[in-house]
């Protein structure tokens, strides 16, 4: 089964979302393989966002995703890379559509609540960041 990395963001686990996203997932047929809840460090923040050290915003985001407890998981299933980027809509909430994650939940694009892989290559890298092999039961 293909499988994806999913982080409920600060913003998300501040606003009491979690429940909320994970039951999103489950209820559409995908499976939460792995879950942790952590505060990332500022080098792995910066090794998940390297693709974009060079962007303007690049420090605001490690700022953000470092400020507090993230929930962290692996969600598995057909298809799970596409059908969860679909599920959180686009990066900028302001072009979400109601229904999903950042449609419903999300008014700014630096903090917009869900992190999914881009690519399965994606998701090979970053699992790997959060999880040893035999934290992944499913
Ligand atoms: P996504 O999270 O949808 O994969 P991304 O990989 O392009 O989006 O960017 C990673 C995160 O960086 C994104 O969730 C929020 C932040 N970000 C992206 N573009 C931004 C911008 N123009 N201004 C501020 N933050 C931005
Ligand atoms: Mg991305």
């Amino acid at each position: 089964m293909e499988k994806t990395l999913v982080l409920v963001k600060p913003d998300g686990v501040a606003k009491g979302l979690t429940g909320e996203i994970i039951a999103r997932f489950e209820r559409r047929g995908l499976t939460v393989a792995a879950l942790k809840m952590l505060k990332l460090s500022r080098a792995k923040a910066e090794t998940h966002y390297a693709e974009h050290k060079e962007r303007p915003f690049f420090g605001e985001l490690v700022d953000f995703i470092t400020s507090g407890p993230i929930v962290a998981m692996v969600v598995s299933g057909e298809n799970a890379v596409k059908v969860v980027r679909t599920m959180m809509g686009p990066t900028n909430p302001v072009d979400a559509a109601p229904g999903t994650v950042r449609g419903d939940f999300a008014l700014s694009i630096g903090q917009n609540i869900i992190h999914g892989s881009d690519s399965p290559a994606s998701a090979a890298r970053e699992i790997e960041i959060y999880f040893a092999p035999d934290e992944i039961l499913l």
